[in-house]
């Protein structure tokens, strides 16, 4: 019988070194390659260019390879002790960094059974992570494969986090912040919020759907340009229903990824007035019909609507909200986001528990704008599935240009100012391919 060798992969960008080691690795026996599956990738990096179909499909092609299996963590542990490999193969930059504890993991399973670990140096120049990383930002994205993202993350992860953009560059804080986490893992941002209040903000006008779908493409445009991270659209009321649909459309055409439109009519006030404004709230009839449109126009499986629940801000109870996300989910919402402006949470929480007693899969989208000293990992107790954030990086904007502003007023000349501002050089090197 031919030993098995045993190669993981991520597998999304095809380089020299891959088939380098694909070629090594078949000397020993059957090749069977274990795929990172989405799942296994996303504490760690980004999510692959290609679905994990997408990249199956083009390993197990690859000359040497006899089989691909799933491996659906980062660690080889599960996988290594089901196939029970004679041979592992692996790149020798494993031996430092947050690798270090897998391959130590690695070599202590192989032991059991008197398999061997082969380490081949790791081909020059040619990282995985930057070369992937790399061929992104290069590549882009397409309009397609970022609108797919979303639903493909909330298969892959249990929480996922959405940062507030209105702008090139804050879009590209979100595509690139990231800090190290537990675990060896990364935290960083899974999508990005367009939302009404600071798109409003930023054009100088109150968030009262004056600035119009127009207007607003042009801005995200600009985001499209520099991000490949999933985005939201905020789309208010949605407007009359056959306008909506319209809305529908252009957002997918673009590779958006998902609207959210709240349950109000009338003149929309920003939801965080509470009821110091009239809050004018839509019939059930009304509001579901307009989803009803929406789903009906839409072109893709994947794009999705979201019904946006505003009882409790216009002063409802939670079994008023808990009525319109059901009738909202009936119309075929694929989503429900649930708003609030108390700062205790409680509410909110009651109406994720109530809902997910009748909707076990369905996300649940939550704002913590007030209710801000909760952590993530208590909401996804909740049942949460999207976190958005959704107005902080305009608001951390804000009072560091006015500060600005103040101090060059102050002194008459802006050496005082220099201290808050970032220094210039870093600022025209800020955007790649400025030199
Ligand atoms: C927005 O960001 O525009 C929102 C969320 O709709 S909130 O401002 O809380 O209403
Ligand atoms: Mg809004």
């Amino acid at each position: 019988m031919s030993k098995k060798v045993y190669l993981g992969m991520i597998g999304d960008v095809i380089h020299p070194g891959l088939i380098n080691i694909i070629n090594e690795g078949a000397k020993y026996g059957d090749l069977i390659v274990g795929l990172y599956t989405d799942q296994a990738i996303i504490p760690y990096k980004k999510l692959p260019y290609l679905s994990y179909e997408q990249r199956k499909k083009i390993i197990e092609n690859i000359k040497g390879v006899s089989e691909v299996v799933a491996q659906n963590e980062w660690s080889y542990t599960p996988n290594l002790q089901r196939i029970k490999p004679d041979f592992m193969i692996h790149g020798d930059n494993w031996k430092q960094g947050a690798d270090e504890k897998f391959r130590t993991e690695a070599f202590e399973i192989m032991q059991q059974w008197g398999g061997k670990i082969i380490e081949i140096p790791y081909t020059k120049g040619i990282d995985q992570t930057s070369m992937l990383d790399d061929a992104t930002q290069c590549i882009g994205t397409t309009p397609e494969i970022r609108l797919k993202s979303l639903r493909r993350l909330l298969q892959t992860k249990k929480l996922l986090r959405f940062m507030e953009v209105h702008s090139g560059i804050s879009g590209l804080i979100v595509e690139n912040i990231e800090i190290p986490a537990e675990n060896n893992t990364v935290a960083r941002f899974d999508g990005m919020w367009s939302s009404s209040l600071t798109d409003s903000a930023d054009k100088g006008k109150p968030d009262i759907e004056a600035v119009d779908l127009t207007n607003r493409m042009q801005g995200l445009t600009n985001i499209l340009e520099c991000t490949t991270k999933p985005i939201i659209f905020d789309g208010d009321t949605g407007g009359i229903a056959e306008h909506f649909a319209f809305t529908v459309r252009t957002l997918e055409r673009n590779g958006i990824s998902a609207v959210i439109i709240e349950d109000k009519t009338g003149l929309k006030k920003n939801s965080l007035f509470g009821t110091e404004v009239k809050q004018e709230l839509a019939t059930k009839q009304d509001f579901c019909n307009k989803i009803i449109t929406g789903k009906k126009a839409q072109i893709t499986q994947d794009f999705m609507i979201i019904a946006r629940i505003e009882e409790l801000i216009a002063g409802k109870t939670i079994q008023d909200a808990l009525e319109m996300a059901f009738a909202s989910v009936e119309a075929g919402a694929d989503g429900i986001m649930i708003h609030s402006k108390e700062k205790h949470g409680n509410d909110i929480k009651e109406f994720c528990q109530k809902f997910r007693t009748k909707y076990s899969e369905i996300p649940l989208i939550l704002v913590p704008t007030t209710y801000n000293h909760i952590r993530e990992d208590e909401f996804q107790t909740w049942g949460a599935n999207i976190i958005i954030y959704a107005n902080h990086l305009l608001r951390a904007a804000y009072p560091a240009m006015v500060n600005c502003a103040k101090s060059i007023l102050k002194n008459s000349r802006s050496l005082e100012a220099d201290e808050i501002c970032m220094p210039i050089k870093n600022v025209i090197e800020l955007i790649p391919g400025a030199k």
